[in-house]
């Protein structure tokens, strides 16, 4: 685990505690003393000295995890060598720490413990993101890696046509521009950011991959998988078969845009056969392209449902879009934050210093300093993302009296689904309540409306498998430096069907340049949630009784649903995630059925528009 990231993004390393939790207080009363414990833990393994070593691991990992979650906090707000170096300490001393623990599970491997207890060993040995070989110095390498690799994205400036331009510009080319030689030039800019990144990214693989082996791993993709509550190849099989579930979805829509683009931007740019240039879908990294959906609407739909233009037509600031937010929340039921949140957190880019623009959540002492930190932008992309960060907020706040090793979602998924999700019930029955549109769409407008969730929705999925597809293979040592660049976009075209506009050159490091990567941010974890998002959406709708189509029912107001949502997140990670799922949705297995039937009437839609086409690449 890391001391240095949000909430939501790292393990339960920001999903900590604090000591003045009142739960904390009364389990201290059960267990034993300081002393004894470490006597306890240093004597040979019995039930007792087990639950003494939990005891003694949660405690002093709460204790680290303030000093590394705060480090980590003033570097991604002030971006500068001091706050780098002190990110490096900090997240060196809370790797060690969590290494030697959980190295030390294996003295009470043995043993028959009780659920709770098996499962804290399970997560403590598990739970590193990249986790160190005992080697002297090796801890203190590889954070100065990562503190650097975090450093470098954030602060990554390229040149377009001899000007110095970062990527909030550059984004705002790929989002917005419809001519293609521009696009091709900033999308390719962006990538010369990355291309230091590779050797010591390498190195840090390397370090990392050893001590996963010392852990007793395969490797480290082996261990990444293994937080799932099943075998690594059972958890891979998993995942197989939800793509399978929906990939027929991702063929249709890809065939419907790629002829649409063609038609636009003409055979020469885009061949309506083959591979879709990554630059044409309006986004940096081809990873949700409803910023294109003028180019592809429904000829018939009547859909004027502009968000970014309504947002900025009410004089919506970024402190409304996420109070706007936040009043969804508490329509659930839900308490509202607390005023820390709104002092804390970071909710527009600063003019004079560098942050780490990326949205995030935290977490800082497990019990209610929630933090956001986005450079928000009016417009529907950052509307939706300040949901997805609010559910991660509300999330940390309804298990903070787990134990601290529970202090986390039930899965990762989980985690990035909870915003998500409560962002599906932004539809414009509820935009006419909080009074941004005043008449709602006619039916006949509902292709338009799925085609513009579709366009994110759909078009993510194979994007956020293929990521960490790539990860496996480097992790696992089948892809060395060598071909990493080669092997991202052998997958880019199998599983999107993209490919660069721009020739790749040997120098070239593409994955460096999407911040999960530079960050060590697994993303497994949002291909699942974009399949659980649904499936809440639809048992939320169900226990509201909802029986209209699912893309317009929203659950805003709605307190039993806000009720057994609760009952959930509660949870953390206490239980298995089926369990957790069970408890608000009645399945205990992931399933790609729900995204499915939402999308229904478009599949019908775009099949009819794809007749005469010849889909796939
Ligand atoms: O990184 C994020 C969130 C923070 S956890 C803004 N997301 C992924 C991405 O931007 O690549 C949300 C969707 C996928
Ligand atoms: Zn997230």
């Amino acid at each position: 685990m890391r001391a240095v990231s949000a909430v939501g993004i790292i393990m339960f390393a920001v999903a900590g505690c604090t000591p003045s939790t009142p739960q904390n207080a009364d389990s201290a009363a059960d267990t034993p003393s300081r002393a004894t414990a470490a006597a306890l833990v240093n004597s040979n393994p019995t039930v007792e000295s087990a639950i003494a070593f939990i005891s003694e691991a949660e405690a002093r990992l709460a204790e680290e995890r303030e000093y590394g979650i705060r480090a980590a906090w003033v570097h991604a707000n002030f971006i500068t060598p001091d706050t780098t170096w002190l990110l490096a300490r900090a997240d060196s001393q809370f790797t060690e720490l969590s290494v030697r623990l959980a190295n030390e599970t294996k003295r009470f491997e043995r043993l028959d413990l009780p659920d709770e207890i098996e499962r804290k060993m399970n997560i403590l040995r598990t739970g590193i993101t990249l986790p160190v070989p005992s080697t002297p110095g090796a801890a203190d390498e590889i954070a100065g890696i990562t503190a650097e690799l975090a450093s470098s994205y954030a602060t990554g400036h390229a040149d377009l046509n001899g000007e110095t331009v970062g990527l909030d510009e550059l984004e705002q080319i790929l989002d917005r521009s419809r001519d293609p030689q521009l696009l091709a030039k900033a999308w390719a800019a962006w990538r010369t950011i990355a291309r230091p990144m590779a050797d010591s990214y390498a190195r840090m693989i390397e370090l990392a991959s050893a001590g996963a082996k010392e852990l007793g791993f395969s490797d480290l993709a082996e261990m990444w998988l293994s937080t799932y509550g099943m075998s690594a190849a059972d958890m891979e099989a998993e995942v197989e078969r939800l793509w399978g579930q929906v990939k027929p979805l991702y063929e249709e829509l890809h065939c419907h845009v790629r002829a649409e683009l063609s038609d636009f931007y003409g055979e020469n740019v885009q061949a309506d056969q083959g591979l879709i240039r990554a630059d044409l879908l309006g986004n940096m990294w081809a990873q949700q392209w409803s910023n294109i959906y003028d180019l592809v609407a429904p000829a018939q739909s009547t859909l004027d449902l502009d968000l970014t233009t309504i947002l900025q037509e009410s004089g919506y600031t970024e402190r409304k879009m996420i109070e706007t937010g936040e009043a969804f929340f508490t329509s659930l039921g839900l308490a509202p934050l607390a005023d820390s949140f709104w002092e804390q957190s970071l909710i527009k880019q600063p003019a004079d210093r560098v942050v780490e623009c990326h949205a995030s959540a935290w977490d800082i002492d497990q019990v209610d300093d929630l933090r956001i930190k986005m450079c928000t932008q009016i417009n529907a992309e950052d509307f939706q993302t300040v949901h997805h960060e609010l559910g991660h907020s509300f999330y940390s706040r309804a298990y903070a009296r787990q134990d601290f090793l529970f202090r986390d979602g039930a899965h990762d998924g989980f985690h990035e689904a909870i915003g998500d999700f409560v962002a599906l019930s932004i539809t414009p029955e509820y935009l006419q309540r909080i009074g941004l549109i005043e008449d709602v769409p006619d039916a006949d407008a509902d292709i338009g409306l799925l085609m513009q969730q579709a366009l994110d929705k759909i078009a993510f999925l194979p994007f956020g498998l293929l990521v960490d597809k790539w990860r496996w293979q480097v992790l696992r040592g089948t892809v060395g430096p060598a071909q990493y660049n080669d092997a991202w976009w052998e997958l880019r075209r199998q599983y999107q069907g993209v490919e660069p506009p721009v020739a790749r050159g040997s120098g070239d490091f593409d994955p460096g340049a999407k911040f999960h990567i530079p960050g060590n941010t697994p993303y497994l974890r949002y291909f699942l949630a974009f399949i659980l998002q649904f499936q809440f959406h639809e048992a939320a709708c169900e226990m509201a009784g909802w029986e209209g189509a699912l893309h317009r029912c929203s659950i805003y107001g709605n307190e039993a649903v806000g009720k057994r949502l609760n009952a959930m997140l509660e949870l953390g990670a206490s239980v298995p995630w089926s369990v957790a799922l069970a408890t608000f949705t009645g399945q205990r297995q992931m399933d790609g059925t729900a995204i499915i039937k939402y999308f229904e009437p478009l599949m019908g839609y775009l099949k009819e528009r794809n007749e005469a086409r010849q889909c796939g690449w």
